[in-house]
């Protein structure tokens, strides 16, 4: 299986994570993704490349330009305001308020423009979540043109990314490009498989009242775990996106018994609705030592996740989302591909 990987991840390196009242590490770092790397390689997965060069226009046609334009001009508005810090957004507009009406200063755009206050912007940022999507899409197309699958090792995350919010560690939504690509390449249906701990919610909604790609989330349940609220087992879909949204909502502690069971129903649903391509957000925060998440998964389960994923026999692109336990998340992202592989 080809791996893509750009080294430009390490241009998004906040300092600080607005986590239980005080600034911490980010959970979300640079060193992620060397432990998968480093796994990768143990394990002889050998071929490893650079992504070519971004391709704006899926991008610009899934998300809201201003939100774009956003993106890429924020930190030196952020600077050129007197701010000294990283990007956080401390205002995000709420019940009652305008959600409409756009506001001109740096610091309302932020707001605006997030959902999430834990995740901060740097000056690279935009450069690196430029190079996750290029990396998403390069394995999109070597699946595109024969491969049976391709793993696209993207950091910063995107599951969370809306067309016009960031948040959630996310930036640009790598899985919900790679699904439009399909489309636009002429694939009929495309399904969306998110095993990250956390709801998907950037993806759902991006696809909600859309027919052609289905979504299917495992995750935390909103009354107990971020993004906190969206993420229901009601949520099915709007108008003719009615029926193509899944969400398995699952209480703390959950095992793999209970998650696999989960996983099997949203794979027979996706073999049934006759997906033709296969989008896999792969997160592995369900560990059981992820340090912001309560799901109980082994490292072996995460083989058998692996192996039941390649038993549908879709062509597949596995795009990197979560996982904090870094010692382990090589591991378990790599069982992942190991036991899809050995299916
Ligand atoms: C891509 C991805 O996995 N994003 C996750 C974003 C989670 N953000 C909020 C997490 C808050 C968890 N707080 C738990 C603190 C435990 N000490
Ligand atoms: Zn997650």
């Amino acid at each position: 299986m080809r791996i893509f990987y750009s080294e430009n991840h390490r241009l998004h390196f906040p300092q600080a994570e607005l986590s239980g009242g005080e600034l911490v590490t980010p959970y979300e770092r640079p060193s992620r993704v060397e432990y998968v790397l480093n796994r990768l390689k143990e394990r002889g997965f050998g071929d490893i490349v650079a992504p070519d060069a971004v391709d704006m226009a899926p991008v610009r046609s899934l998300l809201d330009p201003g939100y774009l334009q956003f993106l890429e001009t924020a930190w030196d508005a952020w600077k050129a305001a007197g701010n000294a810090g990283e990007i956080i957004a401390s205002n995000i507009p709420a019940r009652g308020m305008h959600l409409d009406r756009i506001p001109e200063s740096i610091d309302g755009k932020v707001g605006y423009y997030c959902h999430a206050s834990e995740t901060a912007m740097t000056r690279g940022t935009w450069g690196a979540a430029l190079s996750s999507v290029a990396s998403a899409q390069s394995a999109q197309r070597h699946v595109a043109s024969g491969a049976t699958a391709a793993f696209a090792l993207c950091r910063p995350p995107g599951h969370h990314a809306t067309a016009d919010q960031f948040g959630g560690y996310c930036f640009i939504n790598n899985a919900a490009v790679v699904a439009q690509m399909f489309r636009d390449a002429g694939v009929g249906r495309v399904a969306i498989l998110d095993i990250d701990f956390h709801h998907g919610n950037g993806t759902q909604d991006l696809f909600y009242e859309r027919a052609d790609v289905l979504f299917a989330s495992l995750h935390g349940a909103p009354q107990q775990a971020y993004p906190h609220f969206i993420g229901y087992g009601d949520e099915t879909g709007r108008g003719a996106g009615e029926g193509c949204n899944l969400n398995y909502p699952m209480p703390p502690g959950t095992g793999y018994d209970e998650w696999a069971r989960a996983l099997d129903d949203a794979i027979a649903k996706i073999g049934a609705w006759g997906a033709e391509a296969l989008v896999v957000s792969l997160g592995v925060d369900a560990f059981k030592k992820d340090p912001i998440s309560f799901f109980k998964l082994e490292s072996e389960d995460f083989t058998d996740a692996g192996r039941r994923i390649g038993r549908m026999k879709l062509p597949t692109v596995f795009c990197m989302e979560g996982g904090y336990a870094v010692e382990e998340v090589g591991i378990n992202t790599v069982n992942v591909l190991e036991g899809f592989l050995d299916a």
